[in-house]
């Protein structure tokens, strides 16, 4: 190959290099006043050093994907597994990240054990040493709860749960929250309730009552597990965001991702998926009490919907055109 042709093609790598080593993440959100985060597995942490090392050095908030829920902290009744839990607050703190906890109330992924027919008061004795022991145990380590997961259904009505026989469980978990720790800001986190709509409208009516009330609940979280036809379009989810804005709530968008299956050509969609990553991340921006923009996982290799390759890394830990988009929307004034 002739020489000038050799430093067209060196040209261009260093070009290609310098493209993929552009600022990271977490140090353009610092500028905007953004955390950034993303949903952790501790035993990657362990397992895989590239992983460790990409989410310290683009994200500077890290959330419990399942190590935080009852099923994996409560197996058998009193009994608390702390290990997995301990492993992610350690390594966020020695990374200068932020901590969101999830969850504290949820239908799913619950031990065995609480589906047993307790009285209320059993009940309430259960949740409250669950919480108090929990949150204890991270008090002023863990900035945010997610105290209640998922209480309305998808079909804008309240879910039900083995918490149920206690009457006013969630305003309980609240206050047992703020209690055991009066420093983290607290919770509520859905899916499906990014526009407006019957379901965003049941949480709305939910939260306003609980603000009504004086329970102490200080945030909403908005999930965005997204698929290319996103829904609600950008302009729907800044309105729907601003309404629970003016209810004084801080707000997250706690774990988006986008799937990448549907037609049309590779390249298409992955332009397709990283301008979603981006409306999204604009409209947070552009919400003065969106706080935290956090991703369902780090890379495409260990994402729950794995096959759709929803984020935005690819699972050799190459950043996708979704990470560019991030990266300029967050240069952009
Ligand atoms: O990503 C989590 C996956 O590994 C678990 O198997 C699943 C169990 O239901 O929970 C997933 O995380 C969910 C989160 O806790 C709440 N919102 C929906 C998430 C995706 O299902």
């Amino acid at each position: 190959m002739p020489l000038h042709l050799w430093s067209v093609l060196l040209l261009g790598l260093g070009l290609l290099a310098l493209a993929q080593s552009g600022p990271p993440l977490r140090t353009l959100a610092e500028k905007r006043g953004l955390q950034i985060g993303a949903a952790v597995e501790p035993n990657l942490l362990l397992q895989d050093p590239e992983y460790a090392r990409v989410l310290a050095r683009e994200f500077n908030l890290l959330v419990a994907e399942n190590v935080m829920k009852w099923g994996a902290l409560q197996t058998a009744r009193g009994q608390f597994n702390f290990g997995a839990a301990d492993l992610l607050v350690d390594f966020a703190q020695k990374n200068q990240m932020a901590i969101r906890g999830h969850t504290l109330v949820w239908h799913q992924q619950l031990p065995r054990w609480i589906y047993d027919r307790f009285t209320p008061a059993e009940m309430e004795a259960i949740l409250h040493q669950h919480i108090q022991t929990v949150v204890g145990r991270y008090r002023g380590k863990i900035a945010y709860w997610d105290v209640a997961n998922e209480v309305i259904g998808d079909d804008a009505r309240p879910r039900t749960t083995p918490f149920d026989v206690l009457p006013d469980y969630l305003e309980k978990a609240f206050r047992y929250a703020r209690a055991a720790d009066p420093k983290a800001k607290l919770f509520y986190n859905d899916y499906g309730a990014e526009g407006l709509g019957p379901k965003s409208d049941a949480i709305y009516a939910l939260l306003k009552s609980l603000k009504e009330k004086g329970v102490p609940l200080d945030g909403v979280g908005f999930q965005a597990h997204l698929d290319l036809n996103f829904s609600p379009e950008a302009a729907r989810m800044a309105e729907n965001l601003e309404r629970f804005a003016r209810l004084g709530l801080e707000i997250h968008i706690t774990e988006m991702d986008v799937r990448l299956s549907g037609p049309g050509s590779r390249a298409e969609r992955l332009r397709k998926q990283a301008q979603i990553y981006q409306e999204v991340l604009q409209v947070c921006l552009r919400q003065p009490r969106c706080k935290v923009f956090t991703l369902w996982g780090v890379s495409d290799a260990y994402s729950w919907r794995a096959a759709s390759e929803p984020l935005i890394f690819d699972a050799d830990y190459q950043p996708k055109p979704a990470y560019f988009a991030l990266q300029r929307t967050l240069q952009q004034p």
